[in-house]
Formats: C-alpha cells, sequence, structure tokens
C-alpha cells in the first residue's frame, strides 16, 4: 500500500483553517520575541529520522511476544512501512538495516523501492549477539572480546560483511553494538576483553571506506547484568578515539544508569567533536525502549538543548546521524513510531526557541533563576503548530495519526499480508 500526495492533501484541507488560526497566533508571538519563525520551520522540515527495520513489527519482551497483524514480512514491505511513515510525516525519510536479519536478494530493486519513497539507507548494524543457523563459532562468550581468536576472527568478518552489503546500499556508517560482557564477578579478564575489542574495532576501522563512519554503540548492562565491555560514553570515547577520525561514539537514550545526565554528555562529546549518532527512545527504568517522550520529555528537551547548541557552536562535530530505537508490544508499530517523531520534532522546536545569546548572559550574571526561566518559557511553548507547518510545506499531513486512521492503513496493511504476520529478524 501506498499513500499519495492527494490523499493527504484532502484530508489537511479540513483542518486548514484551524491550524492557519494555531500558526498565525504563535508565529508571531514568538517573531515579536526576536525569533525567526521561518528559519525553525526550515530547520524542521530538514530534521530526518532514521527508522530502524527491527521497529516496524512488535518486539516483545522475554517473557512473550504478541505479533501485531499486517507485520512487514521481509526487507521490501519494511521499507514499504518506513515510506508510509515518510509520507505522513516528512521527517522519516530514512532506513536502518540489520544485518543478517536485512539481508537484500535483489539490490537493484530494493535500492529502487526506497528511492521511490524518499528513503536513503542510514547507518548499517550488524549482529554479533546472536548465534545464525548452522553458525561454526558461537557469541555465546561475547564476540569482538571474546578469549577464542576465532570467535573474534568471525565477528570481525561479520562487520566487514555489513560494510560491503551497506556500500551496495549506498549507506555511509557502520553501528556496532555489542552485548559482550560478563554475568559474574571473576568470568572476565576486564583488561583483556577491553584489548581484545579494541583490536578487533581497529581491524574493522581499518575496512571501511574513506567516506564511512563508525559508530561505536555503549550500554551500562543487558543481556549481561555484572559486566559490559563497552559499558558508557566514556570507553566508547576511548575506543574511537584508538580507532581514528572516522569513529564516533553513540548515545542511546536507553542505555545508561537511571539519572544520568545525558545532556552533560552530549555536550562533552560535542565539545570533542565525537558524537556520531544518536538513538531515540524513552523509558522508565532500563533499557525499556517506549516510545520517545512518554515518560520524561522535560529530560528529552534538555538534551535536545544541549545537541542545538553543539550544531550551532561545534564545527568540530559532524552532522549526526538520528535514528529511533524503539520497541512496540502494545500499540500499532506505526503509530508508536509517529508519536516518537512528533515528540523528537517537538522537542527539537522547543530547544530551537531558547534565546541562548541570553542564557549565556543569565549563565555570566549567575542569575539561577533567569537561566531556568529561559529554559522553562522555551519547554512551555506549544511548538505543534510549527511542526504543523513544516509538514504541510513538504506534503506530509497536519494531523499524522488521524490521517493514518483515516486511511484505515493498519486494516490494508492487514488485508494484503494477513494476520499471522511476524516481523521477520525478530
Ligand atoms: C541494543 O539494546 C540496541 O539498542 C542496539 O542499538 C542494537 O543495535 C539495537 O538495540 C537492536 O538490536
Ligand atoms: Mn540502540
Ligand atoms: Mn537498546
Amino acid at each position: 500500500m501506498k499513500i499519495d500526495t492527494d490523499q493527504i492533501k484532502s484530508l489537511n484541507q479540513k483542518l486548514m483553517a484551524d491550524h492557519q488560526a494555531d500558526f498565525d497566533f504563535l508565529a508571531n508571538r514568538l517573531n515579536q520575541q526576536g525569533n525567526d519563525v521561518g528559519s525553525i520551520v526550515e530547520k524542521l522540515a530538514g530534521f530526518q529520522v532514521a527508522i530502524p527495520s527491527w521497529a516496524l513489527g512488535a518486539g516483545g519482551t522475554r517473557f512473550g511476544r504478541f505479533s501485531f497483524q499486517g507485520e512487514p514480512g521481509n526487507l521490501a514491505q519494511k521499507i514499504d512501512d518506513v515510506g508510509l511513515l515518510q509520507a505522513l510525516t516528512q521527517t522519516a525519510g530514512a532506513i536502518s538495516l540489520h544485518i543478517p536479519w536485512d539481508i537484500p536478494k535483489d539490490y537493484d530493486g530494493i535500492k529502487e523501492k526506497a528511492a521511490s519513497l524518499g528513503l536513503v539507507f542510514d547507518a548499517m548494524n550488524s549482529n554479533t549477539f546472536q548465534d545464525q543457523r548452522g553458525a561454526k563459532h558461537s557469541y555465546r562468550h561475547g564476540s569482538l572480546s571474546s578469549t577464542d581468536k576465532a570467535v573474534r576472527e568471525k565477528a570481525i568478518q561479520h562487520n566487514v560483511e555489513v560494510i560491503e552489503i551497506g556500500k551496495k546500499l549506498g549507506s555511509k556508517s557502520l553501528t556496532v553494538w555489542l552485548a559482550d560482557g560478563s554475568n559474574f564477578p571473576g568470568q572476565h579478564n576486564f583488561q583483556l576483553a577491553l584489548l581484545n575489542t579494541q583490536d578487533c574495532l581497529q581491524q574493522i576501522y581499518a575496512r571501511l571506506p574513506d567516506d564511512w563512519k563508525l559508530f561505536i554503540e555503549y550500554k551500562p548492562y543487558e543481556p549481561n547484568f555484572y559486566s559490559t565491555v563497552i559499558q558508557d560514553w566514556g570507553t566508547s570515547f576511548m575506543l574511537a578515539n584508538a580507532c581514528g577520525d572516522k569513529a564516533y561514539t553513540l548515545v542511546d537514550l536507553g542505555h545508561h544508569l537511571p539519572n544520568t545526565n545525558i545532556e552533560q554528555i552530549v555536550s562533552t562529546l560535542m565539545l570533542k567533536g565525537k558524537l556520531g549518532g544518536f538513538h531515540f527512545n524513552d523509558s522508565k527504568y532500563g533499557d525499556d525502549d517506549l516510545t520517545v517522550g512518554s515518560i520524561k520529555p522535560y529530560a528529552l528537551f534538555l538534551i535536545f538543548n544541549a545537541l542545538v547548541y553543539g550544531m550551532e557552536n561545534n564545527p568540530q562535530n559532524p552532522d549526526l546521524s538520528w535514528m529511533i530505537d524503539a520497541s512496540h508490544n502494545i500499540k500499532d508499530p506505526l503509530e508508536d513510531l509517529i508519536q516518537s517523531l512528533e515528540a523528537i520534532q517537538e522537542a527539537y522546536a522547543k530547544a530551537l526557541l531558547v534565546d541562548q545569546k541570553k542564557l549565556q548572559q543569565a549563565q555570566t550574571a549567575h542569575d539561577v533563576v533567569l537561566c531556568q526561566e529561559l529554559l522553562q518559557n522555551a519547554y512551555r511553548t506549544d511548538v505543534r503548530p510549527l511542526l504543523q507547518k513544516a509538514r504541510i510545506n513538504q506534503g506530509g499531513a497536519i494531523d499524522p495519526i488521524g490521517a493514518y486512521r483515516n486511511l484505515n492503513v493498519r486494516e490494508q496493511l492487514i488485508k494484503a499480508r494477513g494476520k499471522n504476520t511476524i516481523a521477520s529478524g525478530l
């Protein structure tokens, strides 16, 4: 199924008068306050977030998985789903693949399909946390950190294959997330595990094309519960430095211990020019992979404030690779992703409203109250008409969830794909 622009236009027509009134009111206010609304809307329109191929079906937990009907069963269908998100939101212009779950059979066909839907291929993700059927060597005791050289070699080779697949698709980056770690004290020699990992990452890095980036993701625990080899941003940063200029740290919002100040991590990494990738989600307890902005929207805004500051003041840091890394157990995955995209844009728009000059003056004057006022005034602004404007300008829907339901997208997917579907690779 495909959504065409006329369908969206006709749905927008019914909402246009209300939108225009809301937008005019807000734009007047913001312009009077010294904001450049036109440029904010343009920035929102240019902010594209990759959708991971694994988020298009129901994820499930270790206790069970309740399949969502009409899920995509192959790579082409996953691309179709991202195309639907892009048509409605104009914010999801990329897809991120996980290998071996998403190995294309017909490269030209896959590339053509993505291009026809306005999508590019974002970071490629390798998988050394599962054994594939018939594998000669097992990742049971780790991959790049393994004490077994044959296992390490196999994991390196897998990453090189992922790069090769990505090259054929036009991707420009590889994300490495390792499940490696230990469950019990004494199980690992921490130093050896880290050295092995560093050595293997350097070997993978050596195979990276010149115009590619390597993203090294960290995570404090899970699936291992005593230690994780790349447990935090410091370890990732150190490994990225050991690899070279094209290697960066990747921050996943769910990969921190409770109460970690993520905005400060973001600031430090951007100052050092080493923040490369970003995974959005939200959490209450751990790596919950919930809808972005559903639990801690103010924290998300503060993180965006640090990101916007970095994007404006740190030319040493490259453009970031943005991705949603969430999982859906209860909601329709596509509706959940639309909500996440909206929350990301909302936090970004609010951060763009922060008067950085005044904030700096207040900081210098030690006017703590004013610092807070400046942040919270921006946070409390209802910026949704700006998001709507950015979408309308690009042919997207004023109300993407409303349009999705109005067009009976899920019903049509179920008709085409069936009820008992399981998204491949999950
Ligand atoms: C691990 O929790 C993670 O967030 C990494 O980004 C993986 O690539 C992704 O999940 C899917 O396996
Ligand atoms: Mn992630
Ligand atoms: Mn995760």
